[in-house]
């Protein structure tokens, strides 16, 4: 499916070498029945941003990595990303209609498959990596930091508390907490498994991860401010249901202006992580401006 262009051309590149790559990883055998592989490609394929992807691909591009190596290790985390919406839109989660602008997918399909497809693009993630992640040790280095960051510490962990918080303590410890692990494990594993493909050194690595926890927090304030704006004007495409039910958001717990200001010395610490690469650290930066002034 063709999707609309949101980044400069170079980074647009990647996109499209991410989404190709993504319909490779769509060509199921036939022990895979149709409908199953129907609601995977459905969501998979669907006009996400690709964030995630294109930070493994920035990430490996700074630090000298070899593009058709980190091409797997970006596309595992887009599938492990997508098993976490499809799961979070769920009737038990989030409750969720519409996902990129479409119906999600137990609304587009049903329940049972929507759980099944969730489930499949977990095992998918890790067979990339496994088989088309080279050498051995690097493919081995990557599951390994994949798995944690998706595990029950992290994206699972996270999510779990989350859940709980909608009853419990409203505070700022508590909500870093949350966010994180629900949605900064996947965004720094995603410059981790870059740095790794590329066989970068230590520091290297350190400066991205570094950027990755900063760039974390700035997306996540970035979506509550989004929902919160939403659950205001009623206008947007966005539910604001989060900010409707009291759920523990960064609006909720720091106000619409001090998240704002928060947001703004996050995303330039992000930025002042990558400074050591010099030039070649602009995509990055690029990607961090991106995320914050992000309207989806
Ligand atoms: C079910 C284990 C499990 C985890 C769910 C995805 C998730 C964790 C929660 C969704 C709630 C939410 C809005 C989190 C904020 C961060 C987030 C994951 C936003 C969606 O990611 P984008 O904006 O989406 O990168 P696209 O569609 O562009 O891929």
């Amino acid at each position: 499916m063709a999707s609309t262009a949101l980044f400069p051309p170079q980074i647009e590149a990647h996109r499209k070498l991410i989404q190709d790559a993504l319909l490779r990883y769509c060509d199921f055998d036939s022990g895979c029945p149709e409908h199953l592989a129907e609601a995977i490609r459905y969501c998979l394929l669907a006009p996400g941003k690709r964030i995630r992807p294109l930070l493994t691909l920035a990430a490996s591009e700074v630090c000298d990595g070899d593009l058709s190596a980190a091409i797997p290790a970006a596309c595992a985390v887009e599938m492990i990303h997508n098993y976490s919406l499809i799961h979070d839109d769920l009737p038990a989660m989030d409750d969720d209609e519409l996902r990129r602008g479409r119906p999600t997918c137990h609304i587009q399909f049903d329940e049972a498959i929507a759980i099944l497809a969730g489930d499949a693009l977990i095992p998918m993630a890790f067979e990339a990596i496994a088989r088309d992640v080279q050498p051995a040790e690097v493919a081995l280095e990557c599951s390994r930091l994949l798995a944690i960051a998706s595990g029950p510490s992290k994206l699972v962990g996270g999510q779990a508390d989350d859940l709980g918080c909608e009853f419990g303590a409203h505070d700022r410890v508590m909500l870093e907490k949350i966010h994180s692990r629900k949605t900064g494990a996947l965004l720094t594993v995603s410059l981790e498994m870059g740095a790794v493909t590329a066989r970068a050194d230590e520091d290297q690595r350190h400066s991205l991860v570094e950027y990755g926890k900063h760039l974390g927090l700035a997306f996540q304030i970035v979506d509550d401010l989004l929902d919160f704006r939403g659950s205001q004007t009623k206008m947007g495409k966005r539910t604001g249901k989060d900010a409707d039910r009291g759920k523990l958001t960064y609006p909720s717990v720091l106000g619409e202006a001090e998240s704002e200001t928060f947001l703004h010395e996050i995303t330039e610490k992000a930025i002042a992580s990558i400074q050591s690469f010099g030039d070649a650290a602009k995509p990055l930066e690029l990607l961090a401006r991106f995320v914050v002034s992000r309207t989806q």
